[in-house]
């Protein structure tokens, strides 16, 4: 099978031979269209790696029967298997096929400094930024948030943004400078979403980072980036 790939798509084919007989295994990824499991499908096309995961979409009554539950008793997509391997956790996701396929150069090496500031984004979008868009979209009221800001994990709005927003202007033209990485694509999935659906405010400083990010093909035909000016 590996002879019928193009030269480019040797390095990482190689990586994804773990069996003796030279098949390469597939992935499989669980997903719903409807889920947050669409961020991980421009990272697929990123690494060219679409031929070697397979999509499953269930539903999500699905995803509360014993067959899912088997797979991920968090009973939440996305799931990626490979093989025995099992990955919950967007960014763990990411940060797993970034690494898995490390010749794409789509993570900085272990040995790169820039690997903090790479872990800082994927940690940050997850950790903070997310915690911080639940907490808009179920309306909770702005002095319980004010009461609970030191147990809050983005703790202070205003600080929260400023941090989101001295990264955006320091973008030369990624988060880490030339390379575009895996965080970039996090970022920009989720910032496009949230201003869409006004989680966030509309920043200028995000503007130069998002319409660098809309010109790749992999972002290509999404509603949010197409809308996107
Ligand atoms: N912390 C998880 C959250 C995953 C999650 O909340 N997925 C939603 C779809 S966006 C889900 O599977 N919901 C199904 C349910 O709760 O029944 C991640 O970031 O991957």
């Amino acid at each position: 099978m590996t002879e019928s790939l193009r030269s480019d798509e040797l390095s990482y084919a190689k990586v994804a031979q773990n069996n003796n007989s030279g098949a390469i295994t597939m992935m499989q990824l669980y997903t719903n269209p409807q889920s947050r499991g669409n961020i991980i499908l421009p990272f697929l096309k990123e690494l060219k790696i679409e031929d070697q995961v397979e999509l499953i979409n269930i539903s999500y009554e699905e995803m509360h029967q014993a067959t899912y539950l088997a797979i991920n008793p968090m009973a939440k997509v996305p799931c990626l298997k490979d093989g025995d391997i099992v990955i919950t956790e967007v960014p763990a996701i990411i940060a797993y096929l970034a690494d898995k396929y490390i010749q794409q150069d789509f993570a900085p090496a272990l040995n790169d400094p820039k690997r903090g500031a790479y872990l800082k984004w994927l940690f940050y979008i997850h950790g903070p930024l997310t915690e911080y868009m639940d907490i808009k979209n179920l309306n909770v009221a702005d002095d319980l948030i004010e009461s609970k800001k030191m147990g809050l994990s983005f703790g202070d709005e205003q600080r929260l943004f400023q941090f989101l927003k001295q990264g955006l202007s320091q973008a030369n033209p990624y988060l880490l400078g030339e390379k575009c990485t895996a965080a970039d694509l996090y970022l920009a999935y989720w910032l496009v979403y949230a201003m869409s659906f006004k989680l966030i405010p509309y920043f200028e400083e995000a503007k130069p980072f998002l319409r660098q990010m809309k010109t790749r093909a992999s972002l290509q035909g999404i509603a949010w980036f197409d809308a996107f000016e």
